[in-house]
């Protein structure tokens, strides 16, 4: 099968181990075809952020039609634009928080984020209350490390983020640890052999729920709520990309 995995910013080295991690997991057969936006922000820590990469990231939804993908893939912890990339899709589209979340479930009582800036902690309730995570989460942690600060893979801001994931687990009670970000995929092993509890990248789990879908034969129902939008016209650089029925 042929995965669109899609980093939203426009970190080209972001998107580099975003690639790695998710071929790392892939069976032999998938193809992991990994891009990012032309244009936007180079991090997602904000509403702002978030709406300006979302429509960029519809862009490449749309380019991965075109080469006839098999899922699609949106590895950014908020999972900007879902909603209206399942919409424009033919095939499943997966979020990386929401992936997180549901092997996170299988794994433990209660599972703990541990993610980047504080002001994103409010987008990681948003996302336990929109998914119906809450009463699986013992709470989530911001480190305080930027997004781009990940692509420094010295040891200090590892310590840092292992450091709030033994918080997560002492004080709050988690038995499994989410981490709030893509750029942490390739932390995911060395902290889950060091805390001895299962630590979940978000792109690994997209990457095996895709799988799993498309051996299934499992894809989005396109009647209702995810159906393609209504055809209409769009001034400036959209074109437009609906369905010419009612629906
Ligand atoms: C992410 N931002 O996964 C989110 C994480 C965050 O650019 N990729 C980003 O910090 O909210």
């Amino acid at each position: 099968m042929k995965i669109n995995l899609i980093n939203p910013n426009t970190c080209i080295g972001m998107t580099e181990k975003i690639a790695s991690s998710a071929k790392s997991v892939a069976l032999a057969t998938t193809d992991i075809i990994a891009s990012s936006p032309t244009h936007g922000p180079e991090s997602i820590e904000s509403a702002f952020d978030e709406v300006i990469a979302s429509a960029a990231l519809l862009d490449v939804i749309r380019q991965g039609e075109e080469q006839k993908v098999d899922a699609h893939i949106i590895a950014c912890f908020g999972d900007p634009a879902l909603d209206a990339a399942r919409e424009i899709a033919t095939v499943p589209v997966i979020g990386i928080a929401g992936a997180a979340f549901q092997l996170a479930s299988l794994v433990s009582y209660r599972f703990g984020i541990v993610t980047t800036m504080t002001r994103t902690l409010p987008a990681s309730e948003h996302l336990l209350q929109r998914y119906g995570y809450q009463h699986f989460c013992s709470g989530a942690r911001a480190t305080d490390i930027a997004v781009l600060d990940l692509e420094d893979t010295s040891e200090d801001i590892y310590l840092e983020l292992k450091n709030e994931c033994e918080k997560s687990i002492q004080i709050d009670g988690a038995e499994a640890i989410v981490l709030g970000c893509a750029g942490m995929s390739d932390l995911a092993a060395r902290l889950a052999e060091e805390l001895q509890v299962p630590v979940i990248d978000g792109v690994s789990a997209a990457v095996k729920l895709a799988e799993s879908l498309y051996q299934l034969g499992l894809n989005t129902c396109k009647i209702g709520q995810y159906g393609l939008p209504l055809n209409k016209a769009f001034h400036g650089r959209y074109q437009h990309w609906g369905s010419s029925k009612k629906q």
